[in-house]
């Protein structure tokens, strides 16, 4: 066996941890060289000329994108992939029902000899990062070793690489270890195992995304969520915003939305109604923790957004279009032949590419092509600096308060636009029985309803029972709990076109919400929670094109029987870790929906949905 040389990088580091980490690694992956980074321009500079050397990055049109590049995956390596992610702890049970999960002894004999002389003939990077604000006492390290120089690009976007992490980890051993080789890229031989107990994940065939990009959803989701159980936190799959409303108050929330259900595009949306103000603090990924006076305090670990391109448009999302416009890595978008960045969506008046037009794959766009000429989960790397409504929030060390929780999910039918919890507990009941369509951002089949607890089904490192148990044990530990929300922005017409907007009139329904926070706007009761009532809702000059209220609120008893049944189905998976007071509110829930069935009205003429669109809306 070859022993990968010593670099003198790694001499310097002084944490002999580390130090002793990065030599079994070099050992075992016989890298040609070593190269621990320190996140300077000039490193990444003399990267990028490699990777457009060698075709891994494509410069794009220096003078409309400057220090911009195209990056184009593997055609098999295109998203996650859930079927090959997986928990390795040592009981099978605390991995839970909805983890897959292979013990660390299986993971040893089968995933570690995968990374025998994966890196023989490549440079292994020593990407040392912090999630989370450089002074934060929330904010946390981990050392991605990985052997994709892409991955190292997206990392100083997405996180605060090099330096920055290793002044902060000292001499301690506190830091979670993250070991990614691309192997052969192959699905078959393509594992991304996460060990909580020894806070370790390996990652192997894989070059994409949350695949590949450790810090992300491994560390700080995965793994973070076992720590934050442990610790008495929360970590979430949520966007975090700030919302100034015309009376000069600033109320922040976070939101749960499942992979490719606009996360990103609420975080930065532009308010249609004057007098709001969006500051942008997270787009994906959320941090808890109790703070004083009992209020959720909430970092975003994150430093930069990995954001789906497709259906991002100067009038969908304008400050995600002024966000890219230089310093971003794009993938899997398709270039037109003046060296711009094109996806489907980009331009509403222009639904087809320029001719001569370059798909994600490098095949040239025939004028008879119907096929996407960008992948559906092509994506964008940006420091969320970068965007323009990104707020103070992002770099608060203490995080922002967070006064409302809002679980969302996309969904064609049943799924009002918004209903409040009647309680914390009800509010975590709603998280945990959330239903939404799958997307692109997996692989997989789209459009197919399943349950995705508190968008968390493939996030969560633990047994999503004991994950429910410490939702519902934080309510208490809060003086002012937030109030919890679900929306919907996707419910569809008979005709199957999304009867709300979206986008930026999204700011009708944080309206709403944010007036209920503050005790001001009024509601109806319904079996899910609190509905806007009839005349509590900001409708004025929205051209909703024949849809009405009805058809954005209503709430049918016989389809909610239905979702009931679904619910307890689904929550009977976890057996007798389940907490009781779910299937209380369960209990509660098929009660409310007897009480609405006896006194529902005679039917309508006009079934709700029937009404035309909203405005024309692509997907
Ligand atoms: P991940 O980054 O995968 O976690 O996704 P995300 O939750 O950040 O979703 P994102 O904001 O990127 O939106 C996903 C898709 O939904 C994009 O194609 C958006 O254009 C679309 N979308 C986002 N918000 C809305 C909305 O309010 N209405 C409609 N109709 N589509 C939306
Ligand atoms: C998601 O799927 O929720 C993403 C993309 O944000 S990835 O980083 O690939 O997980
Ligand atoms: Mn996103």
């Amino acid at each position: 066996m070859r022993f990968a040389p010593r670099c003198d990088a790694v001499n310097q580091l002084q944490n002999q941890f580390l130090d002793q980490w990065i030599q079994a690694i070099a050992t075992i992956a016989t890298p040609d060289n070593i190269v621990v980074c320190d996140g300077s321009s000039e490193e990444i500079g003399g990267l990028e000329k490699k990777m457009v050397a060698d075709g891994t990055f494509i410069a794009l049109n220096g003078s409309r994108y400057p220090h911009s590049f195209l990056h184009r995956s593997h055609p098999s390596d295109v998203a996650r992939t859930e079927q090959l992610t997986f928990i390795c702890c040592e009981k099978k049970e605390d991995a839970g029902p909805t983890n897959n999960w292979m013990s660390p002894a299986e993971a040893k004999s089968r995933v570690w000899p995968l990374f025998s002389k994966a890196m023989a003939g490549r440079t292994m990077y020593v990407v040392p990062y912090l999630m989370g604000p450089a002074d934060s006492p929330y904010a946390r390290v981990g050392v991605e070793i990985t052997d994709s120089p892409y991955v190292v690009a997206n990392l100083r976007v997405m996180t605060r690489m090099g330096d920055v992490a290793l002044r902060r980890l000292g001499n301690s051993s506190n830091f979670v270890k993250g070991l990614h080789s691309l192997g052969d890229l192959s699905p078959e031989r393509r594992f991304i195992c996460h060990f909580p107990e020894t806070r370790t994940v390996w990652s192997i065939g894989s070059g994409y995304g949350g695949n590949a990009l450790l810090a992300k959803k491994c560390h700080a989701l995965r793994l973070a969520s076992v720590e934050a159980k442990d610790e008495g936190w929360l970590a979430e799959h949520m966007l975090i915003v700030g919302i100034t409303d015309p009376k000069g108050r600033t109320t922040y929330l976070a939101a749960a939305f499942p992979s490719g259900c606009g996360k990103t595009n609420l975080a930065m949306m532009i308010p249609s109604l004057p007098g709001y103000k969006v500051e942008t603090v997270g787009d994906d990924i959320c941090w808890m923790h109790v703070g004083e006076g009992g209020r959720l305090r909430a970092i975003n670990p994150e430093a930069g957004m990995f954001g789906i391109a497709v259906g991002t448009s100067m009038k969908t999302n304008p400050n995600a279009m002024r966000a890219v416009v230089n310093d971003a890595i794009f993938t899997n978008v398709a270039v037109t032949p003046d060296g711009t960045p094109w996806w489907e969506g980009i331009d509403p008046v222009h639904p087809r590419p320029p001719p001569g037009t370059i798909d994600w794959r490098g095949r040239v766009v025939g004028p008879d092509r119907t096929e996407p000429a960008a992948h559906p989960n092509a994506r964008y790397t940006v420091s969320m600096r970068q965007c323009p409504s990104v707020g103070a929030g992002l770099e608060q060390p203490s995080g922002v308060p967070i006064s409302g929780i809002i679980f969302g999910g996309r969904r064609a039918k049943r799924a009002p636009l918004v209903f409040e919890a009647t309680s914390f507990t009800h509010g975590v009941y709603v998280g945990a029985t959330m239903v939404s369509e799958t997307t692109a951002a997996a692989t997989g089949a789209t459009g197919v309803p399943r349950h995705d607890p508190m968008a968390m089904l493939p996030f969560c490192g633990y047994n999503m029972a004991d994950y429910f148990r410490h939702w519902l044990e934080i309510g208490p530990k809060l003086s002012h709990p937030p109030k919890i929300f679900h929306v919907n922005w996707f419910r569809q017409s008979k005709s199957g076109s999304f009867l709300w907007p979206g986008f930026g009139e999204n700011i009708r329904v944080m309206q709403w919400m944010i007036d209920r926070i503050h005790g001001e706007a009024d509601a109806r009761s319904t079996l899910l929670g609190h509905v806007p009532a009839r005349n509590g809702f900001n409708l004025d000059g929205l051209a909703m094109g024949g849809a009405s209220y009805d058809d954005l609120f209503d709430v049918d008893p016989d389809a909610w029987a239905e979702e009931a049944d679904a619910h307890l189905k689904f929550l009977r998976i976890f057996g007798s870790r389940l907490p009781d007071v779910l299937v209380e509110e369960q209990a509660a829930l098929v009660r409310r929906v007897a009480e609405a069935r006896a006194s529902a009205p005679a039917p309508k003429s006009s079934p709700p949905g029937s009404g035309s669109t909203a405005r024309a809306n692509s997907r």
